[in-house]
């Protein structure tokens, strides 16, 4: 049995803060802290791109990670390694459409929290069949953060994703800044997952302050 319902788990996506360690220029566990502090609501580590660590340098950070995230009382997501939820005991996992499949990665992880990136009505619908429990859905702006990211969707898709009946928690990706948060909420996300706009701020108390306030949470 899960342990959590939906509307918990679309409070507790409403700011969700991504990072690995090439995300930032800081050390990412004070980075963790500092947007902990400014009101982040849920945490996923991703681990990914040109320099990123692995093995037992990966595990560290990401045992530093949960360990902040837990002492907040805010989820720890892992972003592709289910190996490394599972180690770690993770609160979920987040996955794309190049990853495993999602019915398979649902089997490995039991009840934990499972997100799944989607780009459309197609990729959302087989998702939410095979036990997704959010979508991550974009890029909705142009973003620098993902080399390989897709076309840019504008916040369109979410709208167009609610209108053809997906009441999960989704929330958006992509370009998402304090200035634009509010409008991936108004079409209909129940929340705004960031890399850059926290990672990459000289404060990243006070940019997660602010992406609550544009968010108006
Ligand atoms: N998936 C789609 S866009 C993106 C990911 C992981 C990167 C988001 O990073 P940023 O810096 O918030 O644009
Ligand atoms: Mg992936």
């Amino acid at each position: 049995m899960k342990t959590f319902n939906q509307d918990w788990l679309k409070n507790a996506l409403s700011l969700y803060f991504i990072m690995g360690s090439v995300n930032t220029k800081k050390k990412p566990s004070i980075v963790l802290e500092e947007a902990v502090q400014g009101g982040v609501t849920c945490f996923q580590f991703r681990e990914k791109g040109t320099g990123a660590l692995a093995g037992p340098e990966k595990y560290a950070l990401a045992e530093e990670l949960k360990f902040i995230c837990q002492k907040a009382g805010i989820p720890f997501i892992v972003n592709d390694d289910i190996e490394l939820a599972l180690a770690l005991h993770a609160d979920g996992v987040h996955i794309g459409q190049e990853d495993e499949p999602v019915r398979i990665v649902r089997e490995k992880v039991g009840d934990k929290i499972l997100g799944v990136s989607v780009h459309n009505f197609m990729e959302a619908q087989s998702a939410l069949q095979v036990g997704a429990d959010y979508f991550g859905v974009g890029p909705i702006y142009p973003t620098n953060s993902k080399a390989d990211a897709k076309e840019v969707q504008g916040v369109k898709i979410i709208r167009d994703l609610r209108s053809e009946g997906f009441t999960i928690p989704i929330v958006g990706i992509g370009g998402i800044t304090a200035n634009n948060a509010g409008e991936v909420i108004k079409a209909g996300a129940d929340g705004v997952s960031v890399i850059s706009a926290i990672s990459l701020e000289e404060s990243p108390k006070i940019a997660a302050e602010k992406l609550r306030e544009g968010i108006a949470i």
